[in-house]
C-alpha cells in the first residue's frame, strides 16, 4: 500500500473510531494514534521515503491526519469527563437483580409500646414522660411507700447516691406524681418508659423493663370507670372478646388495688401452656389512687378521685409474639430482632 493510501486510512480510521466512552479506550486511542510510538509519528517518519516533487503535498495530508487525531483525542476526552462518575467502569450486564437492601425495624418492644400508647390516646390519655434518675420523694415517699417497704431496699431498687438519696426509678409512677404536682385535675396520663430492679436476671426477670402506667384523676371517677377502661384496653390489644378478671391486691398507692387477668387469647379459655391450663393471663396491676398520694401531690381527696394502673411492655411483647425468654429483648441480637420486621 502506498504511503497517501496509508494517510487516507489512518484519517478514516480516526474519523469512525468509537471508543463507548470507556476511559481505557479513550488512552489506547492516544497510544496507537498520537503516542511517541503511534501511527501518526510513523506517517511523519516516511516523509523521508517519498520523492522530492510530492514531499509537500504528503507534507500536508500527514499533517491532516495529526490535526485530525489530536481534535478526536481532545473531543473523546471531553464526553469521557462530562460523563458521570464511574459510568466507564460500569459492569456490562445491567438488568442483573438489584443487592438485596436490608431495612432496620422497630424493636418489638418500641412496636408493643406503641400499640398500648395508641389504644390509651384514643380514649384521650396524653403521654407524659420523665428522668430515669429520681428522688427519694418522687419514687417512694409521694407513693406513699412507708420508710421500711422492701421494695426501699437495696436489694430492690438500685441507689445512685444516699445523700441525698437518688435513685434509678423502680416504676414510671414518679412521671405521674411530678404531673400531679404541676397540673390541676382533671388529669389523664399515661407514662410509658424504662424502669430498674434489682432482680436476678432469668428468662422470665431482668434488671431493666419497660412500663406503661396510666393516671386518670377527676371528680367522680370511681371504680366502674376504671374496669371499663381496662376492659376496653384489653378488647382493643387482644380482641373483641376478651374477658377480664380482677382479683383483690395489695399496692401502698392505691385503694382498694386489684390485679388482672384477661381471657386466655391463645386457647380461649380451654386451658394452654400460656395460661398455664387456668384460662387466664395475669397482664397488669391497678387500683384507685389512694387519698394519700392525692394529698402528697396537692391535690384535694375531698373533690377529686382517680384510678391508676400499672403493666410491663416485655410481659405484653412476650405474650403478643410468644417470646418465652425476656434475655433476648436486650441483646439485640440480629436473628432475634430481623423476626419482627
Ligand atoms: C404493676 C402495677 C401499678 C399504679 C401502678 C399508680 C401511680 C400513681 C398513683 C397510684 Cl401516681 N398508682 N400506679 C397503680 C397500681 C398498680 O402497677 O404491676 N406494674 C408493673
Amino acid at each position: 500500500m502506498d504511503l497517501f493510501s496509508r494517510a487516507q486510512e489512518l484519517l478514516q480510521q480516526i474519523e469512525q473510531f468509537d471508543s463507548q466512552n470507556n476511559a481505557q479506550a479513550v488512552e489506547k486511542f492516544r497510544i496507537d494514534y498520537i503516542g511517541s510510538k503511534g501511527a501518526v509519528k510513523e506517517l511523519l517518519a516516511e516523509l523521508k521515503n517519498v520523492p522530492n516533487e510530492r514531499k509537500r503535498e504528503f507534507g500536508q495530508l500527514a499533517n491532516s491526519v495529526k490535526q485530525a487525531a489530536e481534535a478526536k483525542y481532545i473531543a473523546l476526552k471531553e464526553t469521557l469527563d462530562a460523563a458521570p462518575e464511574g459510568i466507564a467502569n460500569l459492569p456490562n450486564d445491567l438488568t442483573r437483580p438489584a443487592k438485596l437492601h436490608l431495612a432496620g425495624a422497630r424493636h418489638p418492644i418500641a412496636q408493643t409500646q406503641r400499640e398500648i400508647e395508641r389504644i390509651f390516646e384514643r380514649m384521650g390519655f396524653v403521654i407524659a414522660e420523665g428522668p430515669e434518675i429520681e428522688d427519694d420523694w418522687h419514687n417512694f415517699t409521694a407513693l406513699n411507700t412507708p420508710e421500711d417497704h422492701p421494695s426501699r431496699d437495696m436489694q430492690d431498687t438500685f441507689y445512685v447516691s444516699m445523700n441525698p438519696v437518688t435513685v434509678l426509678r423502680s416504676q414510671t409512677s414518679t412521671v405521674q406524681v411530678r404531673i400531679m404536682e404541676q397540673q390541676k385535675p382533671p388529669i389523664r396520663i399515661i407514662s410509658p418508659g424504662r424502669v430498674y430492679r434489682n432482680e436476678t436476671i432469668s428468662a422470665r426477670a431482668h434488671c431493666q423493663f419497660h412500663q406503661i402506667e396510666g393516671l386518670y384523676i377527676a371528680e367522680n371517677v370511681s371504680f366502674a370507670d376504671l374496669k371499663q377502661c381496662i376492659l376496653h384496653f384489653a378488647q382493643e390489644l387482644f380482641g373483641r372478646n376478651t374477658q377480664i378478671r380482677l382479683r383483690p391486691s395489695y399496692f401502698p398507692f392505691t385503694e382498694p388495688s386489684a390485679e388482672v387477668d384477661i381471657s386466655c387469647f391463645i386457647c380461649g379459655g380451654k386451658g394452654c401452656s400460656v395460661c398455664k391450663h387456668s384460662g387466664w393471663v395475669e397482664i397488669l396491676g391497678c387500683g384507685m389512687v389512694d387519698s394519700a398520694v392525692l394529698e402528697n401531690c396537692g391535690i384535694d381527696p375531698e373533690k377529686y378521685s382517680g384510678f391508676a394502673f400499672g403493666m410491663g411492655i416485655e410481659r405484653v411483647a412476650m405474650l403478643k409474639y410468644r417470646i418465652n425468654d425476656i434475655r433476648l429483648m436486650f441483646e439485640n441480637d440480629v436473628r432475634f430482632l430481623r423476626q419482627f420486621g
